[in-house]
């Protein structure tokens, strides 16, 4: 085989493996939201990855500011058994400048269900500039679970001090996303 060939050869290769990888692993959903509420917290879109290793989910919102009194913040609910009603986890997470995050076990969407913080390894960051949240969970943090659903909550506080309007959920309220095969 001459050079070029050779070149061809292993290009097509790289090409086949990139063809089976893609449908057959790594599971991706993403989606838009509209603008709901006059609050930069409002959710305007979501991709979530639930690859081998690690569970991530991307928000962007209308705009993220560093200032505490946004008080903007949201709530990610994992559901991780069918058999289970509602979600087994939900990561809890303030989105401006000195707030923290925490992923919880719970019973449900209620705080009164809420339980114990989780032992695992999980994080979240925060880009205000693309006014994008990153929260990544490592498959054991989840209890090895493979295919999950997402439902997000996000709010904030208005100017007047309130956070009146400004709750806004992925598509309706404790509405979850189709179950994402893992990766
Ligand atoms: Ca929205
Ligand atoms: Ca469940």
């Amino acid at each position: 085989m001459n050079k070029i060939a050779r070149i061809a050869s292993v290009a097509a290769t790289a090409a086949l493996t990139l063809g089976l990888a893609g449908p057959a692993h790594a599971e991706r959903y993403g989606i838009d939201d509209p603008s709901d509420t006059p609050h930069g917290s409002d959710l305007l879109a979501v991709d979530i990855q639930n690859r081998d290793h690690k569970l991530i989910v991307v928000t962007t919102h209308d705009n993220l500011r560093r200032a505490p009194s946004t008080g903007s913040g949201g709530l990610v609910y994992i559901d991780t058994d069918p058999e289970n009603r509602g979600p087994e986890f939900v990561f809890v997470a303030g989105f401006y400048r000195g707030t923290d995050y925490q992923l919880i076990e719970t019973q449900g969407f209620s705080p009164e269900q809420w339980g114990e913080p989780v032992d695992g390894n999980y994080s979240m960051d925060v880009d205000y500039a693309r006014d994008k949240v990153r929260f990544e969970i490592s498959r054991p943090a989840i209890s090895g679970a493979d295919d999950v659903r997402i439902a997000i909550k996000v709010s904030g506080t208005r100017t007047d001090g309130t956070s009146r309007g400004t709750v806004d959920w992925l598509g309706s309220r404790r509405a979850f996303t189709p179950w994402i095969a893992r990766g």
